[in-house]
């Protein structure tokens, strides 16, 4: 079975002092479930549909198995806020295998030692309108890094920075590719 370290770096838009995203992390079973959300602009009120997406998560990630039954059931709790786009992955580590459901503008891929996999999002709002999720599989093993970031990071190479040390590389991400006018948020799973 695989085993799985997880690191991620987040900070609110220069001048702010809530951030608009929010990342969740959980283990359980065989399984590991991984969110990120963005929401709707930034400071506050975004950060009310971003923290809803975390006790969401909180409550139900049991449900990460359904990784679209997941996702619409966060799209119903999240209606009447600003809503967020988002990414849901779903690992399991016994199959080595790797499933996405994005609704927006998240960033999400799988380094390997090959070649990337760039991860699939369909067009959306999670809370205010959303249309029939497309769950993506993927493989995943071991030296497989999960590479899943907000707009608030500017596009960049994976090959140009090292992921041995995995909470180095989500800090130094965020410090060097961080837009100052977005909330920024990077999130790293690394099989080993
Ligand atoms: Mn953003």
């Amino acid at each position: 079975m695989l085993r799985l370290r997880f690191a991620a770096a987040s900070r609110p838009k220069r001048g702010e002092t809530a951030s608009g995203d929010a990342f969740f992390f959980k283990e359980f079973d065989e399984n590991a479930l991984i969110v990120i959300a963005d929401g709707l602009g930034h400071g506050e009120a975004a950060g009310i549909a971003a923290q809803k997406v975390l006790e969401f998560s909180e409550r139900n990630f049991e449900l990460g198995v359904e990784l679209e039954a997941f996702v619409r059931r966060c799209h119903e709790f999240l209606r009447g806020t600003r809503g967020v786009v988002m990414g849901a992955a779903l690992v399991d580590k016994e199959k080595e295998k790797l499933s996405y459901v994005g609704v927006g503008n998240i960033t999400a891929l799988i380094k390997t030692e090959s070649r990337p996999y760039h991860l699939t999002s369909i067009g959306g709002i999670v809370g205010y309108n959303l249309r029939k999720l497309r769950r993506f599989e993927y493989p995943f093993e071991s030296g497989s890094v999960l590479i899943m970031c907000t707009d608030g990071i500017s596009r960049f190479t994976p090959s140009e920075y090292d992921f041995a040390d995995l909470e180095s590389a989500a800090t130094k991400i965020l410090e060097e590719r961080g837009k100052d006018d977005d909330d920024a948020t990077i999130v790293l799973v690394k099989c080993i």
